[in-house]
């Protein structure tokens, strides 16, 4: 199947994305693996016709807005993201009325309509640093995600009006999760994503993105890590530290949308051009906008 998916990727001129969440077999045949934007913007600067994303709607809408020009493709047309759903463009520009001067701090876990009502786009990794570059005293509302947003807020002693969003998958693990498997595991580290519940990062000793997360294990001099993101990070995080043991800190952490991609639907994707995501044009310079002034705080990397 991997020679086949190579053949056809070839054929169509095609850059295959994976996210650090998809199946194992997915990461490994991917060009690139890594975090949604990172993701999307890697794929922009290849001379690629086709990008195949496997990940989840959002992602592919992402990588849509990025790249105009490019064919877009997710494997499976029903990969969404439940926590970007809780959010529409309708529902965002009410709450705006409610605040006419806020300014709009979206994740990027969010349909591209929202991105477009939004001033700014962030990523988990990234979020802090995009709420502190804004003026002191401007009220935020953060959508869609309500457990990042009081981790941001937590971090950058910002207030911020939070949408009630939360992702399905993360808030899961529990309290207990964490402390039978530290109780467990004394000697680990415990690394949790910033959309966990609070009482669960309060437990944690790292609070980080996926992309962070593979960063602070390279650099770190343990060797055991309670891991309580989404269990396909695990894939990687073994993959680049095979020297390091890593413990899911719930097996339950698994997203249904994220493993609907398999390999057969990669060759699908690939021999019928399916299924194409588009982004109408008004909205896409939109988004856009909020997409390149995040990018624009950013320190150089
Ligand atoms: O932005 C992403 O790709 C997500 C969904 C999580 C993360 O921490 O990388």
């Amino acid at each position: 199947m991997f020679k086949k998916i190579k053949r056809l990727k070839d054929e169509r001129k095609a850059v295959i994305l994976a996210h650090n969440y998809q199946p194992g077999e997915i990461q490994d045949l991917a060009d690139f693996r890594g975090d949604s934007l990172g993701l999307s913007i890697k794929a922009a600067e290849t001379d690629a016709e086709v990008i195949v994303f496997c990940g989840v709607k959002f992602m592919a809408e992402t990588a849509a807005i990025l790249s105009a020009e490019k064919t877009v493709l997710l494997p499976d047309k029903h990969a969404g993201c439940p926590l970007a759903d809780m959010i529409t463009a309708d529902k965002l520009s009410k709450l705006k009325q409610k605040y006419p001067n806020a300014l709009v701090v979206c994740y990027v876990n969010s349909p591209a309509e929202v991105k477009a009502e939004s001033d700014y786009c962030c990523t988990s990794a990234n979020a802090v640093e995009v709420v502190n570059s804004l003026p002191e005293g401007r009220k935020i509302i953060f959508v869609p995600d309500q457990h990042l947003g009081r981790f941001v807020a937590d971090r950058t002693g910002r207030d911020l009006v939070l949408w009630p969003g939360y992702c399905a998958t993360h808030v899961v693990i529990t309290e207990d999760d964490i402390t039978d498997t530290k109780a467990k595991y004394p000697e680990s580290i415990v690394m949790a994503h910033p959309e966990c519940t609070e009482p669960v990062k309060e437990l944690s000793d790292e609070l980080l993105s996926t992309g962070q997360m593979l960063k602070f294990v390279k650099k770190s001099a343990a060797k055991h890590f309670i891991v309580a993101t989404e269990i396909g990070i695990i894939h990687a995080l073994k993959k680049e530290n095979p020297e390091a043991k890593f413990i899911a800190a719930s097996d339950r952490a698994i997203c249904p949308n994220m493993k609907k991609i398999t390999l057969d639907k990669v060759i699908r994707a690939l021999e019928d051009m399916q299924y194409k995501v588009m982004v109408p044009e008004d909205i896409t310079v939109k988004a856009k906008t909020a997409l390149d002034k995040m990018v624009g705080i950013l320190p150089a990397k």
